[in-house]
């Protein structure tokens, strides 16, 4: 970066004249409403809310819709609905479903959406009275229509269309474990696997004066399983998900039995055997990635493997001895496995360590201490029990100090009744107040799972951040007051204006020269004589033999050009106030930060080495009220494009632009050809707006 540096400085008075000429040849706006919320895993949190309907064939009780998306995911797969059971407390605690490390995990590794729908319910009643349960987990209430609607408002709020058509995972628990049933009967097509915790719908098809759902040959081609706990023998749940188990194998549908030998009607440690049956299913099922076509595929029987009823050995289906059709059915050798585990512990093992977490920030709080704060995914197998703070190298302090296990193995994220992350749900931070202001320590985190494996140590940073920080209380005017930022062969100066912003721009490879071999063979010949006359002290002479001689043939070279200016317009920025730039020496993020009525505004640019590329990250702390409006600007330019979301500008460099200009020599050759572009990255609703600038 210094040496592009060095060069850009270098073409300052080059710039300043062809400044006057820039015109305004190539324009497009975007617009794009961008919001920051509360993350807890690396990935997209949204929200949707419904309240009660007034129609009589409406859902009767409000409802919270929370979608997680992970990070990285271009097109989306499937949605991983995670559904809560009957009442106040289910419904309450149930509402953390999207924010589960674990459950997460799952969803990243098939680039899934995780669903944590809430049903805001007044009372513990589970019928159709005022209030109660059975208004939405009997989804002919209007749950159904209402989940229909949530996930379209989900996909346009996301800038993900097709959340609104790919195929669904249904976990329930409990009136969960109805609503999922029943979903699945209505819409078999779409249905990838469903796991049914303590409750299914087999009641509707028993009691008569429940209304009779149609039930699709389709249902029978859904892998399954049924997972009461034996402590709540012989109640409904035990007894209607074992009958909705036998009626379903008895028609050849795949589906297990997995009885929780620990717990009653609470979960206990079922995400450790649902979690893999899920990640077979979805291997087995879900439509090829980038695949437009969401059929999904039928279950491959010939991994199967089988067990007898209330049993705990399972062998492969064609070694199986009884009759295959009263036999608990497995999806493969892996699930098979550990739910021979399952049924007698409650639980699965692990034997492999969890993922290091990643992006440790160490802030420097003053007499405060210092703060760091880290991010991790959730082991695929067993979770996240706690982290380790280490201080040079020493363990200092253990995240949560004591991990609490009320329902299921302590966790980082202590588990409710109801396998969802108990509130207020904690965050992977942890403040030192043991340093004094100017120590220098060096902090990282490590993992450790639900089995008390460890990760290695997350990648450390030397140095606490913001020691090397350039910072100023005004925008740059002048060329020098601006901003480099670099990667060795991109180079911009980020002038930080408010309304608007300048970025120069520039690139290694042009300028009006070409390769040149500058060796003076001759030189070598003078250093011995320049030294003479630096140990006789005489500087003078030995500093103009030293130009004379070691400056490389031709002495002067040509010259760097600037390629362009992106040009970016804010909206409401008018009066701002509190305004901050900085560059970061550590990092080489360029930032620009100031408040504009009740809305602070933050700009970010920096050049990625690996990724050559630009990126210009623009977020509000309130939602809908970042309006951006981006523009090309060069003096070389030959053609631009503006489609939505991305602009592109061609041009060539084809001589200096004043024949008189002293500081540009003659061109050699036809000049050079440049391309260069910004796309917008996941312009959404919900999304601060991400620009990335690319050259070639
Ligand atoms: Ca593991």
């Amino acid at each position: 970066m210094n040496g592009w540096a060095q060069r850009g400085m270098g073409e300052t008075s080059f710039h300043a004249r062809v400044r006057t000429r820039l015109a305004a040849l190539a324009s497009f706006a975007v617009c794009v409403f961008g919001f920051v919320g509360t993350t807890h895993g690396a990935g997209q949190y949204l929200n949707v809310d419904y309240p009660a309907s007034t129609a009589a064939d409406g859902l009767q009780v409000p409802v919270t819709y929370t979608l997680w998306i992970p990070d990285g995911a271009t097109r989306l797969r499937g949605i991983i609905v995670h559904q809560h059971g009957a009442g106040t407390t289910a419904s309450i605690e149930g509402s953390t479903a999207a924010y589960d490390l674990h459950w997460q995990a799952l969803a990243r590794k098939w680039d899934c959406a995780l669903l944590g729908p809430s049903y805001h319910v007044s009372n513990e009643k589970i019928d159709l009275s005022p209030g109660g349960s059975e208004l939405w987990f009997d989804p002919r209430h209007g749950s159904e229509k209402t989940f229909l609607k949530a996930i379209g408002d989900l996909a346009a709020k996301s800038g993900h269309p097709e959340i609104e058509t790919v195929p669904w995972a249904l976990w329930g628990h409990s009136g969960g474990g109805i609503w999922a049933n029943v979903m699945s009967i209505h819409h078999p097509d779409r249905v990838a696997a469903i796991w049914m915790r303590s409750g299914s719908a087999i009641m509707f098809r028993t009691k008569p004066e429940f209304p009779q759902p149609e039930v699709p040959a389709g249902v029978y081609a859904i892998p399954s399983m049924c997972n009461p706990g034996v402590k709540e023998k012989p109640n409904i749940p035990w007894t209607g998900t074992l009958a909705t188990f036998q009626e379903y194998r008895d028609k050849g549908a795949p589906i297990g039995f997995a009885p929780d030998p620990r717990t009653g009607h609470e979960c206990g440690d079922c995400r450790y055997l649902a979690i893999p049956f899920f990640d077979a299913c979805l291997a087995m099922r879900l439509p090829d990635k980038g695949s437009k076509d969401q059929t999904l595929k039928p279950v491959d029987m010939s991994q199967a493997w089988l067990a007898p009823l209330l049993g705990d050995q399972a062998v492969p289906a064609a070694s199986y001895q009884g009759n295959s059709n009263k036999a608990v059915w497995l999806p493969n050798e892996a699930v098979a496995k550990a739910w021979m585990e399952y049924v007698k512990t409650g639980a699965v093992g692990d034997t492999t360590p969890p993922p290091a977490p990643h992006d440790v920030k160490v802030t420097a709080q003053g007499d405060q201490g210092t703060q760091i704060e880290w991010s991790a995914d959730a082991d695929f197998e067993s979770g996240i029990r706690c982290f380790l703070v280490l201080r040079d190298g020493q363990e200092l302090a253990q995240v949560p100090q004591t991990p609490v296990g009320k329902f299921g193995r302590p966790l980082f994220q202590s588990m409710t009744y109801h396998d969802t992350p108990a509130q207020p749900m904690p965050k992977m931070h942890y403040v030192d107040t043991s340093t004094k202001p100017g120590e220098k320590h060096t902090y990282t985190v490590v993992t450790v799972n639900s089995m008390g494996i460890r990760s290695e140590p997350a990648p450390t940073r030397i140095e606490p951040r913001g020691d090397v920080v350039l910072w100023y209380r005004q925008p740059g005017v002048e060329w020098l007051e601006a901003m480099p930022i670099g990667n060795g062969i991109m180079g911009a100066m980020v002038f930080g204006g408010v309304q608007r912003e300048r970025i120069a721009l520039n690139e290694s490879s042009f300028w009006s020269g070409r390769p040149h071999d500058y060796d003076d063979p001759d030189a070598g010949t003078y250093f011995p004589l320049i030294r003479d006359l630096v140990f006789a002290e005489n500087f003078q002479e030995a500093e103009k033999m030293a130009d004379a001689h070691f400056y490389g043939i031709p002495a002067a070279q040509q010259a760097y050009q600037p390629l362009g200016d992106l040009r970016l317009s804010f909206e409401g920025a008018e009066g701002a106030e509190d305004y901050r730039r900085e560059l970061d020496m550590e990092t080489g993020v360029a930032k620009v930060c100031y408040r504009a009525g009740d809305v602070v505004f933050t700009r970010e640019v920096f050049l990625s080495y690996p990724d050559r590329v630009m990126v210009v990250r623009i977020t509000a702390d309130k939602p809908g009220r970042v309006g951006v409006q981006a523009q090309f600007k060069s003096p070389h330019l030959d053609r631009a494009t503006a489609t939505p979301g991305r602009l592109v500008m061609e041009g060539c460099w084809k001589g200096p632009m004043r024949p008189e200009n002293w500081l540009i020599a003659t061109v050699e050759g036809k000049g050079i050809r440049f391309q260069a572009g910004m796309t917008t990255i996941r312009p959404s609703p919900a999304r601060p707006v991400w620009a990335a600038f690319w050259m070639t």
